[in-house]
């Protein structure tokens, strides 16, 4: 079961031998430890290691934290609890399903894009005790802080879906862009249809890129105009939701999108079970009581995974009521440990999770720790900013950008609600450069200064 083996970004993660010198770098006295105390040890374990910030998770929102705060703080002051050997560049994964782009260019190593100035413990986190600034992880080491940055993202739960492990295993045409394993199936299920449905859905739960469920489907259906498929096909969008995206002005146009390309759209239809066998996908329509369940045949299913916050992070005391890390939704602190601090899908922000919002997130985070360690109050605001470039063909994109209101927060000085080739390259070409050259070295945080620019200076 290969796939099963990678059932979560973490999970991913194959345990790693602690290495001796991993263990020695990180027994660094600490010389300014307001709050942390030393973990008791018994004779046999690990000393603890203590250092002024630990981050957890070196995905995007990490990597761009940890940069900016072992510049600013200087060498061995920064550990970073990141397990994977690689790194992805995720919002590539719409563009590998759609055949634009190979996997192998979102990958990159993780050594290579760690700041050198942070020591890396290439463990995973597995308990979190907040009352004493420490951090357990997979080796049995006890990080200790002074402060602490989550960044762990979201975990994928592909065993929450009836079937969904199965129908990934052993059907070619049941594919997912959520995961570096399964992407690839996506693009082969494309050129391999020949007719029926070609169904795309969306989890009842919280979800990374609430767009990239329909951005996929986008670039699919061109994809069957251009290769003499589209007669045979009846395409259509199955979400739980009770409309197609969350920001009026964005939902309005992908709804008329559709409907002038002939695509079904099913609103408040959850898909709970998936039968490889007959390929059948099975559909909760939550505007029933009790809700009645749909049948529908399938030749081509795209399903991202239910998700949720990490395990582990559920399980501690720095867990709001959903999971999620709770933290204050204008400066990133911790709601109850004043010392911990959240950024990226791990946390309960309330907007829509992407790298553009953590890189917004970034950009305050900075300012409250800063503020935190000064001992002042924080006083920078996260607005909510968030974004979601919705490809809609291999040529065209409505950059959706919003605000915890929903209300279109826009970077560029036309309408971005229309189709735009000129979007297209920005979220293609563009992107990724950015992505790597900036956003992981914490120079990116987002597009505000530009906004602002653009608006000559009439826009928040
Ligand atoms: P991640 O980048 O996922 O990083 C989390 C890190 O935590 C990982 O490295 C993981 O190994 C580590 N980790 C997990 N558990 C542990 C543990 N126990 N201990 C230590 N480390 C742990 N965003 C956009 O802005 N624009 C887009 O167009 C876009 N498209 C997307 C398309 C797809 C198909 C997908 C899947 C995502 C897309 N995103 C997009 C979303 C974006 O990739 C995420 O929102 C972003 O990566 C979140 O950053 P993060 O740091 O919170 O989490
Ligand atoms: C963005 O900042 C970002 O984070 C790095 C993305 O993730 C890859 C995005 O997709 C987008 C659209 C933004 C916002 C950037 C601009 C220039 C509007």
């Amino acid at each position: 079961m290969a796939f099963l083996e990678s059932v979560t970004m973490a999970r991913q993660l194959k345990p790693f031998k602690v290495l001796p010198w991993i263990l020695s770098r990180h027994v660094a006295p600490s010389t300014s430890s307001r709050h942390g105390r030393l973990a008791s040890t018994a004779t046999s374990a690990p000393s603890p290691s203590m250092y002024k910030f630990v981050v957890v998770g070196g995905g995007s929102g990490g990597l761009a934290m940890a940069s900016s705060l072992s510049r600013k703080h200087g060498k061995g002051q920064v550990a970073v609890i990141e397990p994977s050997e690689e790194h992805f560049y995720q919002p590539m994964w719409t563009l590998v399903g759609g055949g634009i782009k190979k996997k192998e260019q979102s990958r990159g190593l993780t050594k290579d894009v760690m700041p050198k100035a942070c020591d890396w413990i290439k463990e995973k986190a597995v308990e979190f005790d907040p009352e004493n600034n420490s951090v357990k992880t997979s080796g049995g080491k006890v990080v200790q802080y002074d402060y602490l940055v989550v960044a762990m993202g979201l975990q994928l739960n592909f065993d929450k879906l009836k079937g969904l492990p199965e129908a990934l295993e052993n059907d070619p045409m049941v594919c997912c862009n959520y995961s570096y394993n399964t992407v690839d199936k996506t693009f082969k299920a494309l050129q391999n249809f020949k007719s029926g449905n070609a169904i795309f859905t969306i989890p009842n739960t919280p979800v990374k890129c609430a767009g990239a469920p329909q951005k996929i489907m986008y670039l699919t259906e061109e994809y069957f105009r251009q290769n003499n498929k589209r007669d045979k096909a009846t395409v259509m969008y199955c979400s739980p939701l009770p409309s197609i995206f969350s920001a009026p002005k964005y939902a309005a146009v992908m709804m008329e999108i559709c409907k002038k390309r002939g695509i079904q759209v099913n609103l408040r239809h959850n898909l709970v079970e998936i039968k490889p066998q007959s390929k059948e996908a099975v559909f909760a329509k939550l505007d029933t009581e009790p809700n009645e369940t749909i049948t529908l045949p399938y030749e081509m299913l795209h399903v991202p995974p239910p998700m949720g916050p990490p395990d582990i992070l559920k399980a501690s005391p720095l867990a709001g009521p959903a999971g999620f890390l709770s933290v204050n939704k204008e400066t990133g602190q911790h709601t109850k440990y004043p010392n911990v601090f959240g950024i990226g899908d791990c946390t309960d922000f309330p907007t829509s999770k992407t790298a553009a919002a953590a890189a917004a997130q970034s950009g305050v985070l900075k300012k409250t720790i800063n503020a935190v360690v000064n001992g002042l109050t924080p006083v920078a605001k996260y607005d909510g900013y968030t974004s979601c470039p919705l490809i809609t063909g291999r040529r065209s994109c409505v950059l959706a950008e919003f605000d915890y209101n929903l209300e279109p927060l826009e970077t560029f000085p036309f309408d971005q609600s229309k189709e735009r080739r000129s979007m297209y390259h920005m979220k293609a070409d563009f992107m990724p450069t950015m992505y790597w050259h900036a956003f992981v070295k914490g120079l990116w945080t987002g597009p505000a200064l530009y906004r602002k620019i653009m608006h000559l200076g009439f826009s928040r």
